[in-house]
């Protein structure tokens, strides 16, 4: 399936010089500075336009605005039809999108088509959701009265996203607010923007076809933290989705939270899994390997922290480092590879400044050398990091999003989820154990904090239908599945008097 991403791109209809916004099917180049796409496999150059400017962000938000006016009245099944069709062409373009998110995200072939897929599910649950956005039927504690809840639309969300999930993570977002009644309006990586270019080319020609669907019911802006700002900042956007760093989404959170606005967040993990004297090794070391080095440890689900029992850490390491001897590097194109390159240049800096400082503060480590593929240019490729450490220093509790394992071994359960839940991240977490003993203590509420908790499963690779997201700095939202929609719509509580009475709620008495 490997052909050009021009092909790809002109195959899903996008026939131009890329622009950065579409005020919904229509699209406008922007005045704003020069944006160069990179490609991370070989440095090529994949794309060059202005960015958009402050002034491109009202224009959107109004349209966006006057279409979810009509959009919210549009009967709930008949927007899931709507996704539904976009599920359809997601299908169709299977390949060309993932050959795009190969070649700007640098993913392997593989988990490029995973996150297709990923998008696609998300359509069938979202269509299935549209007949599903149930309200409540509350017992009143008066006579002749009910009570109820009903959702309603919310109003245009603003979607802000990362390079290392650039069409699904989108997806998650949209695919509910379009069958919540709500209309989109995405700020994507500046790293990724001919991914976001391709799905919107792929909304906008659904729309068209849609005669319900109104102009402006999906809106693309493509610039840098100014304009993420700026959606931050504007009242009629009343929630922002933000997935990204967490100094980003600190400064979304404290911009939408001045003028009270709702924001969704999805920010840094620092995943770990719990390795017990039980856990079965083989399956451990396949796990840990995926989690780890999969998308060149650029998930924010990456397996960053090992927490072994010291009766099995060395068995478990140096079976390990026996795998990542082994690992496949190299082009992501190409069929075989496991591990593609890193983002960018400035990726491999902070990897490699990690590693020494990880060195500085006792650890040992294993590979996490830039690898010189003068086949690839100016490509980003390294050899995945193990390093052991003597204990969780400060190093360990940061995110550094790059492929490096630190390892560090416990003696007992206790001490081990002490260890685990002491960082400031709160996502994705799993524990290794045939001992339904150690894996019940992980999973109560004395066990991991984390938002996600597995056994026997890694921490990354999640799939749709169960709510998505973390605690503490990772920022507590929740997204896809399970009832994440409820924060793309707004409640309201009703009650209802049948009877020819008035009576007050706490048996007040208020008569003249
Ligand atoms: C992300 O890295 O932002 O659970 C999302 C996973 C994927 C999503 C990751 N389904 O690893």
């Amino acid at each position: 399936m490997t052909y050009s991403i021009h092909e790809a791109l002109q195959r899903i209809g996008v026939v131009d010089q890329p622009a950065a916004v579409a005020v919904g099917t229509k699209w406008q180049t922007g005045a704003g500075e020069l944006l160069t796409g990179k490609s991370p496999i070989d440095g090529s150059t994949l794309a060059t336009f202005n960015e958009a400017t402050l002034g491109d962000v009202g224009l959107v938000v109004d349209t966006a605005q006057s279409a979810f006016l009509k959009w919210r009245e549009v009967p709930a099944p008949r927007r899931g039809e709507f996704v539904r069709l976009l599920g359809e062409a997601l299908r169709e373009h299977k390949a060309d999108l993932a050959t795009i998110v190969s070649w700007e995200a640098g993913k392997i072939t593989q988990e490029a088509i995973g996150e297709v897929q990923e998008m696609i599910d998300i359509c069938d649950f979202a269509v299935g959701l549209s007949r599903q956005l149930y309200g409540k039927t509350i017992a009143s504690e008066r006579p002749g009265h009910r009570l109820m809840e009903q959702w309603h639309p919310l109003g245009p969300i603003g979607v802000i996203s990362a390079f290392n999930f650039p069409v699904a993570v989108w997806a998650w977002n949209a695919m509910l607010a379009f069958v919540c009644g709500d209309t989109v309006i995405w700020k994507p990586s500046e790293k990724t923007p001919l991914c976001a270019i391709a799905c919107q080319q792929i909304v906008n020609q659904v729309a068209q076809n849609f005669p319900e669907a109104p102009n402006g019911i999906s809106n693309l802006i493509i610039g840098g933290a100014e304009i993420g700002n700026a959606l931050a900042e504007h009242h009629d956007v009343p929630l922002i989705s933000a997935t990204g760093s967490i100094p980003m989404g600190r400064a979304v959170a404290t911009t939408v939270a001045k003028r009270l606005g709702r924001s969704l967040l999805e920010l840094g993990g620092n995943n770990a899994m719990i390795v017990t004297e039980s856990a079965d090794l083989e399956m451990t070391v396949r796990s840990a390997l995926f989690s780890a080095v999969g998308t060149c440890g650029q998930r924010c689900t990456s397996l960053r922290r090992l927490i072994v029992h010291e009766s099995i850490a060395d068995q478990l390491l140096s079976a390990l480092k026996n795998a990542y001897q082994r690992l496949p590097i190299g082009n992501p194109l190409e069929p075989g590879t496991l591990v593609g390159p890193l983002v960018d240049q400035r990726a491999l800096e902070t990897m490699q400044h990690a590693l020494k400082t990880a060195k500085q503060q006792g650890g040992i480590v294993h590979f996490g050398h830039q690898i010189d593929e003068t086949e690839y240019a100016d490509g980003c490729y390294v050899h995945p990091a193990i390093v052991e450490m003597p204990g969780q220093t400060d190093i360990v509790q940061q995110e550094t999003f790059a492929p490096i394992l630190y390892v560090m071994r416990y003696r007992t359960l206790d001490e081990a989820i002490e260890m685990h839940n002491a960082v400031p991240q709160g996502l994705s977490s799993a524990i290794m154990t045939n001992d339904i003993r150690q894996a019940e203590q992980f999973l109560s509420p004395a066990g991991s904090d984390c938002g996600i908790a597995n056994v026997n499963v890694g921490p990354s690779g999640a799939e749709i239908g169960g709510a998505f997201g973390g605690e503490k700095e990772t920022g507590g939202g929740r997204e896809s599945g399970s009832d994440a929609w409820k924060a793309y719509m707004r409640r309201t509580t009703n009650t209802i008097n049948y009877s020819t009475e008035l009576p007050l709620a706490q048996g007040i008495k208020f008569d003249l």
